[in-house]
């Protein structure tokens, strides 16, 4: 697959399974014009919607894209039928009998991506932009496939070249002259691409928390109001509330959105000592819960008087709730708790903001970047060899080899530099046909 000349023809069904008023099969690779005239019995005209009969299967459009103006970057064919699983599969097998093989997940946009039709940061972003749980990480994965992040990283990299070629300057001109004036400007670019780069890191880790994932768990004592909690920020009554302390056994996850960005709520079964056997199992699985939490969400009663004592893992960020201050006027709340009631909705709002101060988002209005993990790594590499480059200042040789790992780290987020298994993992994690 890595030569391009003796690829070969892969095919699947682009819509997702199920019944749907059309389904699509995208065919692509040299093979195309070939299975186009054992399916359609003619290549149809190139990027003109076309009505044919399907290999006497079924009928529908076909829309023909020669190589290389199409997606993939290859010649490929769209077969836009009736959407049935079976009609669907019919057409698709008569694709594979006709020399295509079955596409891998991803590999069409695998292909695209080799073809230089999208970086490896853009291909990341169509697999995000169709898992976008949100309308905002929609919008920030549909800008990064529009390079919008890539021409960031690209801006740093270009920083980064001119800096290096100054470098190689003074290493070939070592007089004491140009070396000062050189290394002045040396050092101020460097400080000015370290600045950069904190943007876009800043950026991205922002952005990342629009990928869901953020997981807040609802813990503490029995009957305080979690599960009425949860109702409440999901707007719906998802967890069942009983007056009788022990209600929830199973933890209970609830997607929701704050202000766009993405949780998995958790409830979880209060925690107590004297639990009965199904509920100790309960209790069980809140500690595993716990132990995954990005944000614990402690539960009090308002006006109660039995703290939680369970210790908390240390990398969760803990928000103390007192809950029912309904039930008591003018409760003071102890700081820096925020005091709610699941009932009437009061300081719902206020929690949902310290939600989102705790996983670290703030809203400056700005654009941000929908980065992954291997981004935020790769942002945070480029960074630590900045700053050693810095701590090298003046021994310009290892200067610049500090300069050249960063931008050899930044060269990873595009593609630029990669490892065949770095592809491997990214487009295995994409559906197929896409
Ligand atoms: N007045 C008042 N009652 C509340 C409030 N929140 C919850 N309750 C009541 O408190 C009782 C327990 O609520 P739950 O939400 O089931 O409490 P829980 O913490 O999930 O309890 P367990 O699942 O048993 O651990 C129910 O009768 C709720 O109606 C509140 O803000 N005000
Ligand atoms: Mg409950």
């Amino acid at each position: 697959m890595s030569d391009p000349v003796r690829r070969d023809t892969i095919a699947a069904i682009a819509t997702p399974a199920g019944r749907g008023g059309i389904g699509v099969v995208r065919v692509s690779g040299p093979e195309v014009p070939r299975i186009a005239r054992a399916i359609l019995g003619r290549v149809p005209e190139p990027r003109v919607a076309t009505f044919g009969n399907f290999a006497d299967l079924d009928q529908g459009i076909a829309l023909y894209f020669p190589a290389p103006h199409s997606y993939t970057g290859e010649a490929v064919l769209e077969l836009q039928g009736h959407g049935g699983p079976i009609i669907m599969q019919m057409v698709l097998g008569a694709c594979l009998d006709a020399g295509a093989r079955l596409a891998e997940p991803g590999e069409f946009t695998r292909r695209a991506f080799l073809e230089g039709r999208l970086d490896l940061a853009q291909a990341e972003a169509v697999a995000d932009l169709i898992e976008a749980s949100t309308r905002e990480a929609a919008r920030s994965a549909f800008r990064s496939l529009e390079g919008e992040f890539s021409a960031a990283i690209g801006e740093l990299v270009a920083q980064l070249i001119e800096l290096r070629a100054l470098v190689e300057a003074m290493l070939d001109f070592p007089e004491e002259e140009v070396d000062k004036l050189y290394a002045k400007d040396a050092a101020t670019r460097l400080t000015h691409t370290r600045a950069a780069l904190d943007d876009v890191l800043a950026k991205s880790r922002q952005g990342s928390l629009l990928r869901s994932g953020v997981h807040v768990v609802l813990a503490g004592r029995p009957n305080v109001g979690k599960s009425s909690l949860l109702n409440r920020l999901a707007g719906d009554e998802r967890a069942i509330v009983a007056p009788v302390p022990g209600t929830t056994r199973d933890a209970l996850r609830e997607p929701v959105q704050i202000d766009g960005v993405p949780l998995i709520l958790v409830d979880t079964a209060g925690l107590r000592r004297d639990a009965d056997p199904i509920e100790q199992l309960g209790i069980e699985r809140t500690r595993r819960e716990l132990e995954r939490a990005d944000v614990v969400l402690v539960v009090h009663e308002a006006g109660g008087n039995t703290p939680l004592t369970e210790p908390l893992p240390a990398a969760a960020r803990r928000i103390d709730v007192y809950n029912k201050i309904d039930l008591v006027p003018g409760f003071a709340v102890p700081a820096p708790g925020i005091a709610v009631s699941a009932k009437t909705g009061a300081g719902l709002e206020r929690l949902r903001q310290a939600i989102l101060e705790a996983v670290g988002w703030s809203t400056t209005g700005e654009s941000v970047f929908l980065a992954r993990e291997r981004h935020l790594r790769a942002l945070e590499s480029a960074r630590a060899h900045l700053a050693a480059a810095e701590g090298e200042l003046p021994r310009w040789e290892l200067f610049a080899e500090e300069l050249r790992l960063a931008q050899a780290a930044l060269g990873a987020i595009t593609g630029e530099y990669r490892a065949d298994d770095l592809l491997g993992e990214i487009f295995a994690r994409f559906c197929i046909g896409k």
